[in-house]
């Protein structure tokens, strides 16, 4: 990782990890080549973000205690592989972050770039279905991939970002959720996470997909609207703890470049297993319910296109490929 400082996040950086011991600040202001005046500014600007930076006299900087946010150098303090995310670009507040990113898909930003923020106003699920996306709660963020693939697979990076995002909330806060295809994540029969995969492509080739994941962190019951009551969670509420929301970003942000890795090069076999593996859908009776139909049978796998099978009562087996799935008993 880049230590050098040379502005405000570099500077961030540099004292988180001094892990709690002073930093000069003629030797901050040496090493970027400005006064200590202006070092003393970057560190009157982190303070004006939240952050709490002690001076030491004679010793330096102390970074004391950072605020609860979804700051890009906060990420990246708890990401344990910088190879996937190139940019982090992040917003107080925005309508919704997945037009956001497709904007900047179009205008060139690479694979691994992120936008996320701290509020949605007009957050959205699929079908235009409103999201509710709470200031300070969640993780509300959108990544741009651009693989070198044909459209047609592209359905799999939703369940490629499942998988991420599933063991993610289990390596930072021990909970199990579980996947429901293609696009929920649930922990018991409540929502804690919605994924949105939209695309961006040729006839013959993918130019972006755009992951959209809206991943309830520290919402308490009541936060919810009322509509959600009975079928939202949140990771706090499970964990029965508040949860560090930069870190499980990060292990998302860590495992979607793991699993996209793995994915391009031994293919779906492997995101195939570890979706079934972790799917709360497989094994069980459902309703998939779509547009003009609603299909009744035992959920039995997916296919290489994520396709879902389903084996009906009289012994066929029907491939869906977008539904809502529903339990039948
Ligand atoms: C989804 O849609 O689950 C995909 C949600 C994707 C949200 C992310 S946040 C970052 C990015 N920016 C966006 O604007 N969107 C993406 P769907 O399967 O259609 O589910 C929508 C339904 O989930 C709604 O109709 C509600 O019933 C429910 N819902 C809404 N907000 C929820 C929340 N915070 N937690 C749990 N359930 C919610």
């Amino acid at each position: 990782m880049e230590l050098k400082v040379k502005d405000k996040e570099s500077l961030l950086r540099r004292l988180m990890v001094a892990g709690g011991e002073p930093v000069s600040g003629q030797m901050l202001a040496d090493e970027a080549g400005v006064s200590r005046t202006a070092v003393w500014k970057w560190v009157r600007e982190l303070e004006e973000d939240g952050y709490t930076v002690r001076s030491v006299r004679k010793k330096g900087y102390v970074l004391e205690a950072s605020p609860d946010r979804l700051s890009p150098a906060l990420i990246r303090q708890h990401l344990k592989d910088d190879r996937f995310v190139k940019d982090i670009i992040h917003y107080e507040s925005v309508g919704s972050t997945m037009p956001l990113a497709h904007r900047e898909a179009q205008n060139g930003a690479p694979d691994g770039t992120v936008i996320v923020a701290e509020e949605q106003t007009e957050g959205r699920g699929r079908l235009a279905r409103p999201w509710s996306s709470a200031a300070g709660k969640g993780i509300w963020m959108s990544v741009i991939l651009k693989p070198d693939i044909p459209p047609h697979r592209a359905p799999q990076f939703t369940l490629i970002a499942a998988v991420a995002i599933c063991l993610a909330i289990r390596e930072t806060a021990e909970v199990e959720a579980r996947i429901k295809w293609p696009n929920d994540l649930l922990v018991g029969r409540r929502k804690v996470t919605g994924i949105l995969t939209e695309l961006q492509a040729d006839p013959d080739r993918v130019q972006a997909i755009i992951i959209g994941t809206g991943i309830n962190v520290n919402q308490e019951l009541d936060d919810f609207p009322a509509e959600l009551a009975d079928i939202a969670t949140s990771v706090r509420i499970e964990a029965g703890q508040q949860v560090d929301r930069a870190a499980l970003a990060a292990a998302v942000l860590t495992n979607l470049g793991k699993y996209s890795r793995l994915y391009i090069e031994e293919g779906f076999t492997p995101i195939k297993e570890l979706w079934e593996k972790n799917s709360d859908t497989i094994g069980r009776k459902v309703n998939a319910v779509m547009m003009r139909e609603k299909v009744t049978g035992t959920a039995i796998g997916i296919t290489e296109d994520g396709v879902l099978e389903i084996r009906t009562e009289d012994g066929g087996i029907r491939g869906i490929y977008s539904a809502d799935i529903e339990p039948a008993e």
